[in-house]
């Protein structure tokens, strides 16, 4: 396997499935690793269907104790970075995220050498699709809001869709990151930042929901935007990304 696609999942049972296949049917050989909170709708059951299907190219953690994206995407990562793969993808499993983009940001990374290669909304060519307007106006002040804030000249800092180098990802020392929910996007750059890593965008469409409910809430909004503050307190010398 040349790339594992990592994803997280909360009650993502009417998409599961097709994300999983697709990425499997894909030019590039990838693998899915699934981190589940045990959702009451049976995504687990049904990533565990997969797995049976498909042995040795889709594994599933069924996590125990507190929930959250963060958590559930470190764990994610911990597994992903055990198989022998050149690159981690972290992506939603609702198909908001195009699963047929993943053989672009592997060929971005081939191309530029890049630690991590972000599917971003912002850069020429990306965008949202069919997204309500007041979902797209929040996401965009957030992102600049966030850019300034963590010091990034990055133009999608919530893109939840991103390449990583296996090793580049292991050298972030997952174990001691913090944030429990999707607030982990933002230290996982951070901490990218002071590892001096390469980051380069390409553009993604961004699609609406087409199965289940989105986590997103006012909470876990302005959790991110104290997120950058949190980061520069505990670790205030940040190198350039
Ligand atoms: N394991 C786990 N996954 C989660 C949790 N919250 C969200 N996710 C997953 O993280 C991804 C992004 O969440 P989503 O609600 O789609 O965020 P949005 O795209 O910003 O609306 C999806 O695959 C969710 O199922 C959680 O508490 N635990
Ligand atoms: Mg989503």
């Amino acid at each position: 396997m040349r790339v594992v696609a990592m994803l997280p999942t909360y009650n993502e049972a009417g998409a599961i499935r097709r994300c999983i296949e697709q990425i499997l049917a894909l030019p590039v050989d990838a693998g899915v690793v699934v981190a589940d909170d045990q959702s009451p709708d049976g995504t687990g059951r049904i990533a565990d269907e997969l797995a049976a299907e498909h042995p040795g190219r889709v594994f599933v953690l069924h996590r125990t104790g507190p929930r959250g994206r963060g958590v559930a995407g470190i764990d994610g990562f911990k597994r992903c970075v055990q198989l022998p793969v050149e690159y981690v993808v972290e992506m939603d499993a609702d198909l908001q995220h195009d699963p047929a983009d993943i053989p672009r940001l592997v060929a971005a990374a081939d191309r530029t050498g890049a630690e991590i290669v972000v599917g971003s909304r912002y850069v020429p060519g990306g965008g949202e699709v069919n997204r309500a307007a007041d979902r797209r106006l929040v996401s965009r002040l957030a992102n600049g809001y966030l850019r300034l804030t963590l010091g990034l000249s990055l133009r999608d800092c919530s893109s939840g869709y991103r390449l990583f180098r296996r090793e580049a990802l292991e050298a972030l020392e997952l174990e001691t990151m913090s944030a429990s929910g999707p607030w982990i996007l933002q230290e996982v750059l951070w901490r990218a930042k002071q590892r001096n890593y390469r980051i380069i965008e390409i553009p993604i469409r961004f699609q609406e929901r087409a199965a289940g409910e989105s986590k997103l809430n006012l909470k876990i909004l302005l959790r991110s935007l104290i997120t950058p503050f949190v980061l520069r307190r505990s670790t205030p010398l940040g190198g350039r990304a």
